[in-house]
């Protein structure tokens, strides 16, 4: 049967519009996370995939991409913001050279233990640094754990911040971290995640620091025996979507889209305590020689400088600097 034009174009048109409708309308988000499968932020991820599939009706999938395959944090923040990606988990600190607000999390010790940060991004402050996030094209979704940030490396215990003195220290992208490993002595190495390992173990740097989960998951542990409980940063990590991509969704959408996220970091942070103590017992058993700081203020005098630059470079921040410090 030969269907004439006439009846052709009307069907092919309805047949491309339904289509196209259903392609506009369907959201396929892709997700950057640097953490390997087992990983609490993994895991948690994955939930927010599983919420925003269920609870969107298949309208709106995520797709993540873990383990850094997507690039380097620096790299994945910035596809966040350009659109490239939608959606993030990130730690704080390479977000910091961006938003100034965000950076304020990155003063050593300006948090004096996990209770006090949830208190704070909880709160005034919480949204202060959501809003500086925002305006650079980053919407803060939730609030994951990272625990606190320790100095670990191949030569011996640090005690105190003579001990950093000419040591190559790795750090996160972000010139607070240089900052902190220089007022010590030491020579900040900027680096990526994925380059510390055989950095280490070649001798490219000394040591590094990170929370207990990232020293025994990336197998940093074997190649920098010594973790000294310094406990200096108390880094918190989002999940973060694409401002545009979020100011386009529907009220509705948002708050659900929200919620999901919010529920992944209840997730998140009730396996991040349990991953905190298993981690530990890991790299302990496996030989590691780990010694407490009990009197860290010499840690703390020794971080002046940072501050003292960080306030000259954005005085407009000093009162949310004096926010943090002041929440019970
Ligand atoms: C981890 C954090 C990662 C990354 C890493 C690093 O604790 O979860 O996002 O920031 O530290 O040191 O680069």
């Amino acid at each position: 049967m030969i269907i004439s034009n006439r009846l052709l174009s009307p069907l092919v048109s309805a047949a491309l519009c339904l289509g196209l409708s259903t392609a506009v309308q369907a959201a396929e988000w892709k997700g950057w996370n640097i953490h390997k499968p087992d990983y609490p932020n993994t895991v948690a991820m994955d939930k927010f995939a599983e919420l925003l599939d269920e609870r969107s009706g298949g309208k709106i999938t995520l797709k993540m991409f873990h383990s850094g395959v997507l690039g380097s944090q620096p790299d994945g923040i910035e596809q966040v913001r350009i659109g490239g990606l939608e959606i993030g988990n990130f730690n704080l600190g390479p977000i910091g050279p961006i938003a100034p607000e965000a950076n304020v999390v990155s003063l050593p010790f300006i948090f004096k233990d996990m209770g006090h940060m949830h208190r704070a991004l909880d709160g005034e402050a919480g949204e202060q640094i959501s809003a500086g996030m925002a305006k650079k094209g980053l919407v803060a979704l939730a609030w994951y754990d990272s625990g606190a940030r320790s100095f670990y490396n191949s030569k011996k215990p640090v005690t105190s911040p003579e001990d950093v003195v000419g040591m190559k220290v790795r750090v996160m992208n972000n010139d607070l971290y240089s900052g902190m490993i220089s007022a010590m002595g030491g020579n900040p190495s900027p680096m990526a995640f994925s380059e510390v390992y055989q950095s280490l173990k070649t001798g490219v740097v000394d040591g590094a620091e990170n929370n207990w989960p990232s020293y025994e998951s990336t197998g940093h542990f074997e190649v920098a025996g010594y973790y000294s409980l310094s406990q200096h940063l108390i880094i918190p990590e989002c999940v973060c979507i694409n401002a545009d991509v979020y100011g386009a969704l529907s009220a509705d959408d948002q708050a659900m889209v929200k919620q999901a996220a919010r529920e992944s970091a209840d997730l998140q942070r009730e396996l991040w305590e349990s991953r905190a103590i298993s981690s530990r017992e890991k790299v302990m058993a496996a030989g590691v020689k780990f010694n407490e700081i009990p009197d860290k203020s010499a840690f703390q005098s020794a971080m002046e400088p940072v501050y003292t630059k960080y306030l000259a470079a954005n005085p407009d921040l000093k009162p949310l600097v004096d926010l943090i410090k002041n929440t019970d």
